[in-house]
């Protein structure tokens, strides 16, 4: 009888064991990866909010191949924070050799990081940053500087205000914020605020997010529209939603970019911002470089061969007017 137990008992225990590796009965991809001896890479992306976001996809995709030395394993969060906290998890008990992370929001991250750090993971950020009590919690950030954007944004405007003779006026300023307590969100609007509180003549009426996605950029501009008759300037902290805008000026009457009355100032220069651009209806854009596949992947290399990754590593960016 007691020996019956303890058979019992052992199958149990295998298949708990069992469950808690494979999950659900996925596959396991990243022994897949290693049996052919690649660098397995999980990778975490925000979504596919944006056509940014699409090109900075199509970027890792085009770097983590097997012709690369790469097997990737790439999981789209669907903008929801939870699902890249279970992505850095899955990738953990696939004993993937690196996880890049692309995280939604800023704040969030010690306990999943934590646990990467106990595996022996390193984790890299792209695109967007993280705040965590332990820097040591990730090995490398490799984006944008968006600070630097969202100041060039508004020197930039300060420029053409002056060349258009309007110097001395009121100026007044919405802003379509992106997703709340994002790298770029941040950055962004905390550069542009920078350079503002030195301005006593401009006031910024609202902000309010727009999350990156056209449509919802939309509804906010309708609203800014209906709530502020006299707006000035339109700072959209992406293309897509200054796409959104563009649509309720539009469809509110209003005229905006460089021949109209509303200045329409962009970030991304995605190429059909860039065509915008070139006909006059977005009056300035801000580079962001989406093609950071190479950077991880010459980082990851790095670090393969024992050398050390820089900290911070920022892309160069320029602006279209
Ligand atoms: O500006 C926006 C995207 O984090 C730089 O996210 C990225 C931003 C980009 O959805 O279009």
């Amino acid at each position: 009888m007691r020996k019956c137990f303890y058979i019992f008992a052992c199958i149990a225990l295998l298949l708990s064991g069992c469950s808690s590796k494979r999950q659900e009965g996925k596959a396991d991809p990243g022994s897949a990866g290693k049996s052919k001896n690649l660098i397995v890479v999980g990778l975490s992306q925000v979504g596919s909010e944006s056509d940014w976001r699409l090109e900075n996809t199509r970027s890792y995709r085009e770097t983590f191949t097997e012709e690369n030395g790469y097997y990737l394993i790439f999981e789209d969060a669907q903008q929801k924070q939870e699902n890249q906290v279970k992505a850095i998890r899955d990738f953990i008990l696939q004993e993937v050799d690196y996880i890049v992370l692309d995280a939604i929001a800023e704040t969030g991250w010690d306990e999943a990081l934590m646990e990467a750090k106990e595996a022996g993971i390193p984790v890299i950020l792209s695109d967007r940053s993280v705040k965590v009590e332990d820097e040591g919690l990730y090995t490398s950030w490799i984006g944008s500087d968006f600070k630097k954007q969202g100041k060039r944004a508004a020197k930039w405007l300060l420029d053409y205000l002056e060349k258009q003779g309007r110097s001395e006026e009121q100026i007044k300023i919405v802003t379509l914020q992106g997703t709340l307590d994002s790298t770029a969100q941040l950055g962004r609007s905390e550069g542009f605020l920078q350079v503002m509180d030195k301005q006593e003549n401009w006031i910024m009426l609202d902000q309010a997010p727009g999350e990156f996605v056209q449509a919802k950029a939309k509804e906010v501009m309708e609203y800014f529209l209906k709530t502020y008759p006299d707006i000035d300037v339109v700072i959209c902290q992406n293309d897509n939603m200054a796409f959104g805008a563009m649509e309720a000026m539009k469809e509110s009457g209003r005229s905006y970019g460089k021949y109209g009355d509303i200045i329409l100032i962009s970030f991304d220069a995605t190429k059909a911002a860039l065509e915008a651009v070139e006909k006059g209806e977005i009056n300035a854009d801000f580079e962001c470089n989406p093609q950071l596949g190479p950077l991880v992947d010459e980082t990851i290399k790095k670090l393969e061969a024992g050398q050390e990754a820089p900290k911070i590593q920022y892309v160069d960016e320029g602006y279209y007017e």
